[in-house]
């Protein structure tokens, strides 16, 4: 039988509970009864109470319900029931329970269901039934039963009661299922989640990270059958810039930021550093602070440090010891590190502006510095392996971790300049041999890679290898080769060689072993120096070479030392020539002043001011006006009050020897005063003052002709004194005088006498080293030759516009590196002929040097030749180096006027026409031009 469809009412929500709509469709015995509840509303119940006979099957059967993903569906009965005892009449068969039945179903509209097709659910009893009697009381009992069942094998289902024999009314049927709800945890979101089908089954959820979140483990989730969430496992965190905030990530606010995505919140922006916009994953620094790339967001913002302080070095021979204080500004990091740099500098003028300048290039690589030179933690640093007598200069940079971004590395700096002491050679690297017989070895061996001065000798010190040291011998040789002879036939010898310069002896070579032979002849051995073989086969082409090298070479040697011998024979030729005259030589000194100087009526002489001091008074300008002459402008040195008679000797030999000469580069005597007091001497006045002060005045402003123009007049006013076999013993820049016209002139001729006079006294205090050739500072050989060296010396003030010769390096330094080989390096922008011509006049011996006459031709050509002056030594980087260490520079030209220095095999080879020996040279072993020197007739 079959009933109108009835709704039962679906209002009652439950928690974590899915309501299913349902309606109750079919009907058998049952009837749909309006009745009141409890509150005297109107329900519809459906009611069958056939008690009264047996046997009874009475169905009431939902509507198809809908599954909706549900596994394990909820039925909440809500009946009443009338106790069968309180039923007249009624035996046997009452009952006072019923049946609840489902059937799984994909079809929505089953009109008909068999009996047997659905499944038994339970037995419902009720808690409470009622009587008649309880109707006036209490409308009825209602009993609410709830039972579970599982439903998971079609799209819905169908329930259905049964009755049989029961008085009974349904009041609601309620069909619901569980779900997990909709929930946030961990930062994860995780879905509403039907529950599973059995009671004790969980249901596995993955959930999502919430926006602005990040996984940081996959996040889990069980859902209970209760639906109750269980067991998270995993989560999320809030992305860089975001913080966790009631299950949600947030933004971090202005003034902080959060780096990483973690479970912290937003922290204060670090010292020195703001953000200003919401969400910062880092703060920005304060301008003027900086964060290196390794530093951590939380860290403060730092700066670069100061500079290291207080540098102090010390210089031990070609080492040099620097120690520093760190930074007085660390910039709030302890990371400072310091680095070197090492420069070798010589001082120069600018071409065009003149300024003075230290000139600098950096240090090779040969230098060494320990513990290192860059990434020190310490603040000492030993720099060793220098060049000797050279000028370099170290600046130590502060580094620190933002140095780099806060871009001011070279600013945090502090420099020092040192010039390095003499220092021993290095070792000879290799021994060779190059004969070998019975009873003796030749052996050669290449100069030392450092010299570190000129070579005096060397010391060979060998012995029979079985003996080991503990018998040697020692052999020293000038060469760089020697023939250890009286040695036992067929017996391995072990050899050393090492260097002595006046800095001392090197240290000695490695060991190298040679064996004697047994052959009565003598062979070339395995030891030998292919360069010979080679150079045998070559025959008479490399012979005649090395011929015409050695020739050209010793012409060169030569070239002034034969001039200047033809000079003399010339002087010898021409008795005419004008002889100095030694005052001192005069019993007395008043009849020599007379015999060379007019006296000058002091009326004539009117003084105007003092110019200068003068090493015996004042010296002044003023006009001399001589009866018949014009007035001319004069320079007035005076003997001040209370002098000696010695004193007035020797301040009078001046105008003696002055008053001999007469040439216009030698200043003019125009007389003395010697009848009244005080004393004094006249002489032409030199508008410009002296030499030296008036180059460092005019710094740069001279071209060079005009400054080869000044060292001409010097030139010529020196022939003058050396033909007058005058040895001035003081030339210098600061003794040559400068009129209005850059004319130049040599004055102050008092030096000669005070050394005669008192020479141990003399020698000690007043030789102007700097300016003096070694023989006249070492034996007091004072010649015009070494006039000519100290001619050298002015040159090179001059080209340097009055620099300090060797500037501050202190007298015995410069007496040792000068012994050593040391030359004056060529001043910036020299030409490099003027500075050839330099070291020519610093020959160290004294006959190979120029004479004045020599020095005039050449000075006169090259202004002649200007083209002549245009090659300067600003193109050769390491101008500095020692002389020696460059090899002294071969001048093979065989044109006398203008020497080329040529520093290569190759070069000199090209410069001779015989370039195509190169290669057999090369191979040979001779790439230098000192190896090429070493060469004998063997
Ligand atoms: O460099 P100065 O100006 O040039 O300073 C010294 C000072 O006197 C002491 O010697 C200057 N002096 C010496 N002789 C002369 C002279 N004949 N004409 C101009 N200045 C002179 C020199």
């Amino acid at each position: 039988m079959f009933v109108s469809q009835v709704s039962f009412p679906d209002n009652i929500t439950y928690k974590h509970c899915v309501v299913i709509q349902l309606h109750v469709c079919v009907c058998l015995q049952w009837e749909e009864v309006s009745i009141m509840d409890e509150k005297n509303i109107p329900i519809r119940t459906y009611q069958v109470c056939n008690v009264l006979e047996p046997n009874q099957n009475n169905w009431l059967r939902t509507d198809w319900i809908p599954r909706s993903g549900a596994q394990r569906v909820y039925v909440e009965v809500k009946f009443t029931l009338r106790d069968c005892n309180s039923l007249p009449g009624v035996t046997g068969t009452c009952k006072e329970t019923f049946n609840l039945y489902y059937h799984e179903s994909n079809e929505d509209r089953e009109s008909y269901i068999k009996e047997s097709s659905f499944i038994k659910v339970d037995t419902v009893a009720a808690d409470e039934s009622f009587t008649q009697v309880d109707v006036g009381d209490r409308i009825m009992k209602l009993n609410t039963e709830v039972r579970d069942v599982k439903v998971m094998m079609r799209k819905g289902f169908y329930l259905a009661f049964q009755d049989v024999g029961a008085c009974i009314a349904l009041v609601s049927v309620r069909v619901f299922f569980k779900t997990c709800p909709l929930t946030i945890r961990n930062l994860a979101t995780f879905p509403d989640t039907v529950t599973g089908a059995d009671t004790s089954s969980l249901v596995e959820v993955r959930g999502s990270c919430v926006n602005q979140s990040e996984e940081r483990e996959e996040p889990k989730m069980y859902c209970g059958a209760d639906g109750e969430w269980l067991v998270p496992i995993g989560g999320c965190l809030c992305n860089p810039g975001y913080q966790e905030k009631g299950g949600t990530c947030k933004a971090c606010s202005v003034g902080f930021y959060k780096a990483k995505s973690s479970d912290a919140g937003c922290s204060k922006c670090p010292p020195h550093s703001h953000s200003l916009r919401d969400g910062a994953t880092v703060c920005d620094c304060h301008s003027g602070f900086f964060r290196a790339d390794s530093d951590p967001p939380s860290m403060a913002c730092t700066q670069p440090p100061s500079g290291p302080q207080q540098l102090i070095s010390v210089v031990n021979e070609t080492s040099v010891v620097l120690e520093w204080a760190p930074p007085r500004r660390l910039g709030g990091r302890s990371d400072t590190s310091y680095s070197l740099e090492c420069l070798i500098c010589q001082t120069g003028s600018h071409s065009q502006t003149g300024s003075k300048a230290l000139l600098c290039l950096p240090c090779g690589s040969d230098v060494l510095f320990s513990p290192d030179q860059t990434g020190l933690k310490s603040t000492r640093v030993v720099v060793s392996e220098l060049r000797a007598h050279t000028h370099y200069t170290f600046i130590v940079h502060a580094r620190n971790g933002v140095s780099q971004a806060s871009g001011a590395g070279a600013a945090q700096s502090v420099s020092v300049t040192v010039t390095t002491n003499q220092a021993a050679p290095s070792p000879v690297s290799s021994i060779l041999v190059t004969d070998v017989t019975r009873h003796s070895l030749s052996l050669s061996w290449q100069q030392p890679d450092r010299p570190n001065g000129v070579i005096l000798e060397y010391e060979v010190k060998f012995y029979e290898k079985d003996q080991k040291e503990r018998s040697y011998r020692i052999m020293r040789t000038f060469s760089r080769s020697v023939d250890v002879t009286a040695l036992n036939p067929l017996t391995v010898y072990v050899f050393h060689v090492r260097a002595r310069t006046a800095a001392g002896y090197g240290e000695f070579s490695s060991p190298f072993e040679f064996a004697t032979n047994s052959d009565p002849f003598p062979l070339i051995g395995e030891g030998v120096n292919s360069a010979f073989l080679l150079l045998s086969v070559s025959g008479v082409g490399i012979l005649l070479l090395i011929s015409a090298a050695v020739f050209i070479i010793s012409r060169r040697r030569s070239k002034y030392s034969k001039t200047k011998q033809d000079s003399e024979e010339e002087k010898h030729l021409n008795p005419g020539v004008k002889i100095y005259v030694d005052p001192f030589t005069y019993e007395d000194p008043d009849q020599a002043i007379h015999e060379f100087a007019k006296e000058i009526d002091v009326s004539s002489i009117h003084i105007e001011r003092v110019i200068g001091m003068g090493e015996f008074g004042d010296v002044c300008s003023g006009r001399l006006r001589v009866q018949g002459k014009r007035e001319i402008y004069v320079a007035i040195k005076s003997l001040k009050a209370g002098y000696s008679d010695k004193q007035r000797r020797d301040f009078l030999s001046e105008a003696s020897i002055m008053g001999q000469f007469d040439h216009p580069n030698i200043i003019r005597l125009e007389g003395v005063v010697t009848r009244c007091k005080p004393l004094m001497i006249i002489t032409e006045y030199m508008e410009n003052g002296s030499l030296d002060a008036f180059l460092r005045k005019h710094d740069g402003q001279f071209t060079v002709i005009q400054l080869v123009g000044m060292l001409r007049g010097i030139a010529s006013g020196m022939k003058y004194l050396s033909d007058m076999s005058y040895v001035h013993r003081d030339l210098a820049a600061r003794n040559i005088l400068v009129n209005s016209n850059l004319v130049c002139k040599v004055s102050d001729f008092g030096l000669s006498r005070v050394l005669e006079d008192d020479p141990e006294v003399a020698y000690t205090t007043r030789i102007p080293i700097r300016w003096t050739a070694p023989e006249a500072i070492t034996y007091r050989k004072f010649t015009s030759a070494s006039d000519v060296w100290s001619y050298g010396i002015v040159m090179w003030e001059v080209v340097s516009y009055g620099e300090r010769p060797y500037w501050d390096m202190n007298n015995q330094d410069v007496i040792k590196a000068i012994e050593e080989g040391y030359r004056l390096p060529a001043p910036m922008d020299c030409p490099v002929v003027l500075h050839q011509l330099m070291l020519d006049c610093w020959e160290r011996e004294r006959a190979e040097r120029p004479t004045f006459s020599q020095i005039l031709n050449m000075l006169d050509k090259l202004i002649r030749n200007p083209g002549t002056l245009r090659r300067t030594g600003g193109d050769r980087p390491t101008a500095t180096l020692l002389e020696s260490e460059l090899g002294s520079e071969v001048c093979v030209s065989v044109l006398p006027e203008v020497c080329v220095p040529v520093s290569s095999v190759c070069e000199w080879l090209r410069s001779i026409g015989l370039e195509r020996y190169g290669d057999t040279l090369a191979a040979a072993g001779y790439t230098s031009l000192d190896s090429l020197l070493a060469l004998t007739h063997q």
